[in-house]
């Protein structure tokens, strides 16, 4: 059944989650339904990058295990302060994927302590409903469909993966390249508006397609920020494109 697009004002009505909420008034706030993908290898790198796209956007998203120089100290804390200082969420795209006591493991032990720092986290659907209960503190976005040629998350994975993200008190919203119900937030990675793929089996599609088709509320853009020449101004191209195709679909 065809869902109405709705705005972030009436997601604010509809989507309880403490960390909807914070996303949601964060993207009227600042007029930007943006999240960087910051796929950088270097604490450095990571920092620059931040400081040239904290402006315009609602949340960081890291891979922090591809950090060579990880350090809690220095990596974590100055993040923090990034994030405090130009408000936005830190999403740590984990992708769990295991039972619930090794998750539990995986996002509070180690070396990046996830748990300590992560406003919210991706996991996938596919070990089930119980595995996800050990995200207490933190937003689960879970991973219901996927960018990339041959994925295997067809139309009978997608309903079942999103039975379990709509019931679920700790998700809050879904990573797919579909519409999704109404009462979680849909993110959209695979956005890029000048290539249309990457050459290892990323597919890319514009804002304009993933508001209008898709009625995505936050496009996740990775190279086609932090590869620019000018990531500022990219960062703030992405912005507006992302915020005039969100008007555009209401
Ligand atoms: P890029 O815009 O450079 O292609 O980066 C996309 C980012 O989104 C990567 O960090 C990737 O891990 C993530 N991602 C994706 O591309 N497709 C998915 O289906 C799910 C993802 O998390």
């Amino acid at each position: 059944k065809e869902e109405k697009r709705i705005s972030y004002e009436d997601k604010l009505k509809i989507c309880e989650h403490s960390v909807a909420q914070k996303l949601l008034h964060i993207a009227i706030q600042k007029k930007s339904n943006l999240i960087v993908s910051a796929d950088v290898t270097t604490t450095a790198e990571l920092l620059k990058l931040v400081e040239l796209v904290g402006p315009h956007i609602v949340a960081l998203k890291t891979h922090i295990d591809i950090i060579s120089d990880f350090d809690s100290d220095q990596t974590i804390l100055p993040l923090k302060d990034l994030a405090a200082k130009y408000n936005f969420l830190l999403m740590e795209d984990r992708k769990f994927a295991d039972i619930g006591n090794t998750q539990e493991l995986q996002f509070s032990m180690g070396v990046f302590k996830i748990s300590n720092w992560a406003d919210l986290v991706t996991a996938q659907v596919i070990a089930g409903y119980d595995s996800l209960d050990c995200f207490r503190n933190v937003g689960v976005v879970a991973i219901l469909s996927m960018s990339s040629t041959g994925t295997l998350t067809d139309m009978e994975y997608r309903e079942q993966a999103v039975k379990i993200a709509v019931s679920h008190p700790n998700v809050f919203g879904g990573v797919a390249q579909n519409k999704i119900p109404n009462e979680l937030l849909l993110f959209t990675p695979g956005v890029n508006l000048a290539d249309s793929g990457d050459g290892k089996g990323q597919q890319y599609n514009t804002p304009e397609y993933v508001f209008k088709k898709l009625e995505t509320d936050f496009i996740i853009v990775g190279r086609g920020i932090y590869k620019s020449d000018d990531v500022e101004k990219a960062a703030l191209n992405y912005k507006i494109a992302g915020w005039n195709a969100y008007e555009n679909s209401l």
